[in-house]
């Protein structure tokens, strides 16, 4: 499977729903999207997830569930996001099974380190930078902390963090296998649009 050029990351605080700014990702030619929500219920994200499925299914996009293991199993959801709060990895994995897609988040070179072989099928890496997005995210890697860990996996990595217009090539150069955001797309007055010239500036030589 692929994991980019862009992958989009709900946000719960947009003004439009959830289902408003996959609908517009996926018509610009998103192929994966994370239901993120980390205040929902879990019963609510499971009603979430249905919907959003809806949308991602028929585009032939992949829908990631953030955090919740059951919801991601009762959803049949194409896959998982973890962070490095969430628990023994080994352990997801061995909970979701073989067949799910299961991402990792890694915020530093000695989080590698702790990751069995075989295990994640991606790493979200960052925070690129600061983002009001996430006010507790860890210490922004920069391109340069960026590199350096993905220099040091074989694992797919998807960037994520105030990564906006105009970053893309940079990213590319760092050696990522696309990049994750939120709010450069949800907040944006034309989300698809938005969601479109992402793409276009990762293809663009
Ligand atoms: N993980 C690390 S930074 C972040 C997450 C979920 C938020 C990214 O949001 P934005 O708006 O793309 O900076
Ligand atoms: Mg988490």
């Amino acid at each position: 499977m692929t994991f980019g050029p862009v992958y989009f990351v709900t946000d719960p605080e947009a003004p439009v729903s959830m289902p408003g700014q996959v609908r517009a990702a996926v018509a610009a030619g998103v192929r994966i999207v994370q239901l993120r929500d980390k205040h929902a219920s879990d019963a609510d994200m499971l009603v979430l997830a249905r919907a959003l499925q809806q949308i991602t299914r028929p585009a032939g996009a992949a829908l990631i569930v953030n955090d919740r293991v059951q919801v991601a199993i009762e959803a049949g959801a194409d896959g998982l996001h973890v962070g490095q709060g969430d628990g023994d990895i080994a352990a997801i994995r061995a909970r979701i099974g073989s067949d799910m897609i299961l991402g990792l988040s890694v915020e530093t070179l000695a989080q590698l380190g702790a990751i069995p072989r075989d295990c994640v099928d991606y790493l979200g890496v960052g925070p690129l930078r600061a983002t009001a997005t996430k006010p507790d995210a860890a210490q922004p890697l920069g391109i340069d902390g960026l590199a350096r860990i993905i220099a040091a996996t074989s694992l797919p990595c998807v960037a994520i963090g105030g990564i906006t217009h105009g970053d893309a090539a940079a990213i590319r150069q760092a050696g990522a296998a696309g990049i994750a955001v939120v709010s450069a797309i949800s907040r944006a007055p034309d989300m698809e649009d938005a969601a479109r010239r992402l793409i276009t500036e990762w293809s663009a030589k």
